[in-house]
C-alpha cells in the first residue's frame, strides 16, 4: 500500500462530514459539562447548616458560607465523597464539588451536632 492510497481511503466528501460530526460532538460535549452546574449556599449560622437535606445532581458544587462568629469545619463522614474543608473563619466561604452520586454526610468537626445529608443524583 503506498501514500496515495492511504490518503485516499476516505474521500474528501466523507472526511468533511467525519470532521464536521466531531465538532458537533466536541461541542456537545462542552456544553454538558461544567456549564449546567450549579452551586448550591449552604450558610453555618448560629451553630447549625442552613440546610439538613440538600439534593444536588453530579457536578454541582456547594459552598459552605460560615456566617457565625465562630469557626467551624465542615468535613464528609461518607466515602461518596470524602473531603475535610479544615478551619473557616467568619465570614469566609469554601467550595466541594460533588462528582459522583451517593449520599454523603456531612458534620462539622468542632460542634458535631451540626449535621446534614447531601444527596447527589445522576
Ligand atoms: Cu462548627
Amino acid at each position: 500500500m503506498n501514500v496515495q492510497a492511504t490518503t485516499q481511503a476516505l474521500p474528501p466528501s466523507m472526511m468533511k462530514t467525519a470532521l464536521y460530526a466531531l465538532t458537533l460532538m466536541v461541542l456537545v460535549m462542552a456544553s454538558t459539562g461544567d456549564a449546567d452546574a450549579e452551586d448550591h449556599v449552604v450558610t453555618q449560622s448560629n451553630m447549625s447548616f442552613s440546610a439538613t437535606d440538600l439534593t444536588v445532581k453530579v457536578g454541582d458544587t456547594v459552598s459552605f458560607s460560615n456566617r457565625d462568629s465562630m469557626a467551624h469545619n465542615v468535613y464528609s463522614l461518607s466515602d461518596a465523597k470524602t473531603f475535610d474543608l479544615g478551619s473557616s473563619a467568619p465570614n469566609t466561604s469554601k467550595k466541594v464539588t460533588l462528582d459522583q452520586p451517593g449520599v454523603v454526610d456531612v458534620e462539622c468537626a468542632l460542634h458535631p451536632s451540626m449535621r446534614m445529608k447531601i444527596k447527589v443524583t445522576q
